[in-house]
């Protein structure tokens, strides 16, 4: 029987602490949350506390300990299977997929901070931007046309890579990154999503404010 609490930051900012919030909702699973506030002395001392990594977030099931918003969201994978694409080529494509978000686009997620109730923020487009968001649509387009068939997510039903992909969502939207085509229609479907619409409102209401992430003109 699982008991699951997930450590978090805030809502509005914190990109890792999202993704696997979002798996939980996706699922439907209930989990405690605990809402650290980074970068104060509390949060600090929160984080020695809670976090092996003193990053966010954690996820305690019993005296099972996970830090690491991928290894999170694949320990809840390990009992609930439909959080990755059925198809075995799908799957490994999806799990590709989540890997480069948690080890890539450095330059697109240090311009553009998420901040989910943020809009028309604009920033300079380095080219380290742009290709950042070249490759972000040429991955979500590939993964609608090959894998899409089933739903309006990147491998039809939602997955675990939506999870992982859904705070460049926010970011597009925030900071008015613009799509086409079969990207553009995946952003307006994440946008309907009504855990990603939860998520937002949550986001409105949360009290964080964190001034090195209001970026933006
Ligand atoms: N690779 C980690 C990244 C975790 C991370 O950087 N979390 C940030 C918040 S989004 C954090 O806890 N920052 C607090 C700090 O650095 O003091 C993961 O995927 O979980």
């Amino acid at each position: 029987m699982s008991d699951y609490t997930l450590v978090i930051g805030s809502k509005n900012y914190s990109s890792w602490s999202v993704r696997p919030w979002l798996a939980l909702k996706h699922l439907g699973l209930p989990f405690r949350e605990v809402q650290i506030e980074l970068f104060t002395p509390r949060g600090t001392e929160q984080l020695a506390a809670l976090a092996p990594a003193r990053k966010v977030p954690v996820l305690f099931d019993g005296s099972v300990v996970i830090w690491e918003s991928l290894a999170i969201i694949e320990y809840l994978a390990e009992t609930h299977p439909q959080l990755w694409p059925r198809d075995a080529a799908a799957r490994a494509h999806a799990r590709a997929a989540a890997a480069e978000m948690h080890a890539g686009f450095a330059a697109l997620r240090g311009a553009m901070p998420m901040n989910i109730r943020a809009r028309g923020r604009r920033v300079a487009r380095t080219p380290d931007i742009e290709r950042d968001i070249a490759r972000l649509q040429q991955l979500w387009t590939q993964c609608r046309a090959q894998f899409g068939a089933g739903g309006p997510y990147l491998y039809g039903s939602i997955s675990a890579a939506d999870a992982m992909y859904a705070p460049v969502v926010w970011r597009f939207v925030t900071y008015g990154v613009q799509c086409a085509g079969l990207a553009a229609d995946y952003v307006q479907h994440m946008l309907a999503n009504p855990v990603m619409q939860e998520l937002e409102r949550l986001a409105q209401a949360d009290p964080t404010r964190i001034e090195m992430n209001e970026t933006g003109l």
